[in-house]
């Protein structure tokens, strides 16, 4: 092998393993205290579907994510404008394409997913 395509074959590899640790220091890992499945981890790596919707007098804007490609959203944020960070994450859990009242954690205080949302409806523990 010519040094040319050594130098060549490096870059590439150092490249993708950069690639990946930037994946991994990127990834939204869901808090594991909502025991939502580890499917929906890394969703930000998703480009997101971004809309303007209106909550009565509010609005918000919505982030879709499908991450399997089927067309049916995995997981949804809502934003309120101005704002970094979501109000609201659902999960689609069901699998049913949106996102029910059971299926949308609430972060009140806005600062990333980080394990101090709650439930929009409580969960019962059994
Ligand atoms: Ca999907
Ligand atoms: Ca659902
Ligand atoms: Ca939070």
């Amino acid at each position: 092998m010519d040094l040319a395509k050594k130098i060549r074959n490096v870059v590439l590899a150092s490249a993708l393993i950069g690639g990946g640790l930037v994946g991994v220091v990127n990834a939204q890992e869901v808090p594991k205290k909502f025991n939502i499945p580890e499917r929906f981890n890394d969703y930000t790596s998703t480009t997101p579907i971004i809309y303007s919707l209106l909550m009565g007098d509010y609005l918000l804007e919505a982030h879709d994510y499908d991450m399997d490609g089927d067309y049916k959203m995995d997981v949804g944020e809502l934003y309120i404008p101005g704002n970094p960070q979501p109000l609201f994450y659902g999960f689609d859990l069901n699998r049913n394409g949106t996102f029910g009242s059971d299926e949308v954690l609430t972060d009140k205080s806005q600062d990333g997913l980080n394990g101090n949302e709650e439930w929009l409806v409580p969960k019962l523990i059994v």
